[in-house]
């Protein structure tokens, strides 16, 4: 069981991420939702922007094997509080791996791949950007995941 945690600022496409891969909706906070790929199997809990990090409890940081910190590339501030927010998982989150994610719904991009990039390489953690809509949970993340 891994247990997946996301994070990031209010509209970053956190929870239309989990609609589309799971077709379902969660509440936050109060549900997860498992899925099974491969011969793993996640269990998958949303959280909401407006909260920050202080607020997301932290044991419920503790407990998360992944936390993905998600923005969304065409929303400048989406990504300006990402570092707050990397520096609050981080403190909270011990054990748990991070992985950056810079979310592309709209292709009218404010933050540029490098700037990701770069953000990623400072705090040590993978980085990928995806199409949530289309291809929510690409080779690549899986990869990051499992
Ligand atoms: N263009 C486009 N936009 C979409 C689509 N699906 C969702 N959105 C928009 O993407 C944004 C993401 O919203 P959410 O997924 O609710 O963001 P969130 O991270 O869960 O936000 P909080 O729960 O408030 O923290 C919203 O503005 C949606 O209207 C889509 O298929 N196409
Ligand atoms: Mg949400």
């Amino acid at each position: 069981m891994i247990k997946i945690t996301l994070v990031g600022d209010i509209g970053s496409g956190k929870s239309t991420f989990l609609y589309r891969l799971l077709g379902t909706e969660l509440k936050v906070g109060h549900d997860f939702q498992r899925i099974d790929i491969g011969n793993k199997t996640l269990q998958l809990w949303d959280t909401t922007g407006q909260e920050r990090f202080e607020t997301i409890s932290k044991l419920h940081y503790k407990n998360s094997n992944i936390i993905l910190f998600m923005y969304d590339i065409a929303k400048t501030n989406t990504f300006d509080n990402a570092e707050r927010w990397i520096n609050g998982i981080q403190k909270y989150g011990t054990n748990a791996k991070v992985i950056l994610i810079g979310n592309i719904i709209c292709e009218d991009r404010k933050v540029t791949s490098f700037a990701g990039n770069r953000l990623a390489q400072k705090y040590n953690i993978d980085f990928i950007e995806i199409d949530i809509v289309n291809n929510n949970l690409s080779d690549h993340l899986k990869k990051l995941i499992l």
